[in-house]
């Protein structure tokens, strides 16, 4: 009876305890669904600042003009519901998954201190929350200030599941640049008129690559140029002589993007959750996964103009199309007939792409320093390449009947059946390998043309890279040109952002190249670009223990194996070691 008593005001107090640390921390609900009664809703951003921090989210249903279909969104919103905090702080998004796929959500750029139990990717730290279950990720800022962004992390359900995730200055601080009159996140996503989900199976069945987009879209909506009606453009409102804040997101599936708006010159001050020296430029070009902050002022006639963003795509078949939004002046004025167009880089601009890349430098000023390892303890030199697999009698819709691949390292990466943490976490063997290579397994020039067949084809396997903690860790990332299929990929981290000491074009000359790093003001990012034919040096403090994906966020090379996992082991106290896992986690 006694131990009853007990047993219960323990109870008691463990729920009270609960309740009271719940208290602090919003958490925000989500349903993911298939949209059905309507087609696609324009966002509406919220214009006032100071509502910032607490708003909710209005969604307006308009007529796709590109064809109606149903597509998977969270919470009937496409693109999704923007969330916005300060820096550092803790929020949970419960997931509910009423669509008929399995699904995860990532938190893009989120380092999530010792916590890869939310992380997301699909089979690498979670097994996937499947039609009618539910989960609740806890998300832990820290360092990140500016814009994130959050996605799907399973198949190509990203396609439509995605948002902004908005990191503002830490209460009553203000930006490292003036206050803007009002700040708008633009959206950049990739529309496919078929079932995003069925393209990548069939294309993976098949062997070849799957159906391209039919239209990129800003903030939901193709634009004017696109042969559909033009009532739902993205408008942004702007009074002359004022600054606004973009906020850019490259949401897109398969292309990295060029981003302009006519007439008006940009200037960008962070990058993937980062601030950087401010930047003056006509163009931006930015790869999926990454963000970019971007300071515009309404100094020209007022007037109407585009903003317009197509593909840097340097090989094979893209989607070629533009999509575009108006910049629209407030005030008594004669609107013009068409809007003025940006006149943007050639889809294959290899130079302009690199010229804006180059300038980028992080702020590294009092308020916003930088911690560059200077030394290394950890050298890791990677080969990206695009590879195929043999197919049964030579009947794939790939090169001479064989099957697409991508590979890292020539390890093109096989998702396991449980998660990588799980796996890990408890001990269960046969998961995965801890032998990925610290350097390719054949060395030859990397980026000559012509290259022989025998480098075609890669080792499949779940190979992951086990790093102590607290280690420097520099990783070269050698862009190939395997199969004559040279170009941009954009190499995401989980769990880190990392500094980008240095890039150049051909191959990596490990005795030279060091020699030319920036260890002073290096940009830090989530994302890097990875140059055609060229190479980019990144290096990070291994300070997050945990098991974090690494792959290209062109999520075809994604699909096709351009991946891998690194295992950050514990340090020594429960401080510097991963969290308990939540109470509850999906079954595989
Ligand atoms: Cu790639």
């Amino acid at each position: 009876m006694e131990l009853k008593k007990k047993s219960l005001v323990f109870l008691l107090l463990n729920v009270l305890i609960r309740c009271i640390a719940s208290q602090n921390v919003t958490t925000f609900y989500w349903v993911v669904s298939i949209d059905t009664s309507h087609v696609v809703h324009i966002a509406r951003w919220p214009k006032v600042l100071s509502s910032f921090g607490k708003l909710g989210h209005r969604s307006q249903s308009v007529l796709h003009p590109s064809g109606t279909k149903d597509i998977l969104t969270v919470n009937g919103e496409f693109p999704g519901p923007a969330i916005y905090r300060h820096r550092g702080e803790r929020f949970n998004v419960n997931v509910r998954n009423e669509g008929k796929y399995n699904v995860t959500i990532h938190w893009h750029g989120v380092k999530q201190p010792r916590n890869p139990w939310s992380d997301g990717p699909n089979y690498v730290t979670q097994c996937p929350i499947k039609p009618g279950a539910n989960f609740t990720y806890e998300i832990i800022l820290s360092d990140e200030e500016g814009t994130l962004w959050w996605h799907a992390h399973s198949d190509w359900s990203r396609a439509t599941v995605h948002g902004p995730l908005i990191i503002l200055p830490e209460q009553g601080k203000g930006y490292p640049f003036p206050q803007p009159q009002n700040e708008v996140p633009i959206v950049l996503a990739s529309w496919f008129k078929g079932d995003v989900m069925e393209i990548i199976e069939t294309a993976l069945q098949n062997g070849g690559e799957p159906n391209q987009s039919d239209a990129f879209t800003i903030n939901g909506q193709p634009g004017d140029l696109y042969d559909c009606s033009t009532e739902g453009t993205f408008k942004m409102m702007v009074d002359y002589g004022k600054t606004y804040l973009l906020r850019i997101i490259n949401a897109i599936m398969n292309e990295e993007m060029f981003f302009m708006v006519a007439n008006h010159s940009l200037t960008v001050v962070g990058t993937d959750g980062a601030y950087i020296k401010p930047i003056n430029t006509s163009y931006i070009m930015i790869t999926p996964g990454q963000t970019m902050d971007v300071l515009i002022t309404a100094d020209q006639s007022p007037s109407y103009y585009y903003m317009a963003s197509r593909a840097y795509a340097v090989v094979g078949a893209y989607d070629n199309t533009t999509t575009t939004a108006i910049v629209q002046y407030n005030g008594n004025y004669t609107p013009p007939s068409t809007p003025p167009l940006p006149n943007l880089p050639n889809y294959t601009d290899t130079d302009a792409a690199a010229n804006f890349t180059v300038r980028l430098r992080s702020l590294a000023n009092e308020d916003y320093p930088v911690d560059v390892p200077q030394t290394v303890d950890t050298h890791m030199y990677i080969t990206i390449s695009m590879n195929t697999l043999p197919c049964v009698n030579n009947s794939c819709d790939g090169p001479d009947g064989s099957r697409l691949a991508s590979s890292l390292n020539n390890i093109s990466f096989v998702e396991p059946s449980i998660d990588v943490l799980q796996a890990y976490y408890k001990g269960i063997n046969g998961v995965y390998d801890t032998d990925f290579p610290n350097e390719p397994p054949y060395y030859f020039n990397f980026t000559g043309d012509d290259l022989p067949d025998t480098l075609l084809t890669p080792e499949r396997g779940t190979k992951v890279k086990v790093l102590d903690y607290n280690s420097n860790v520099e990783i070269v990332f050698q862009g190939t040109n395997v199969m004559n299929a040279a170009e941009n990929h954009p190499m995401h981290l989980h769990g880190y952002s990392f500094y980008v000491v240095g890039n150049g074009t051909g191959n990596f000359d490990n005795s030279t190249d060091p020699t030319r790093y920036n260890l002073v003001d290096p940009p830090e990012v989530n994302t890097v670009g990875v140059p055609k034919n060229g190479w980019v040096a990144i290096r990070f403090r291994a300070d997050n223990p945990g098991v974090w994906f690494m792959h290209c966020h062109l999520e075809r090379h994604a699909s096709w194996g351009m991946d891998t996992v690194l295992i950050v082991k514990n340090g020594t106290t429960s401080s510097t070691s991963m969290l308990e896992p939540p109470s509850y986690l999906n079954p595989c």
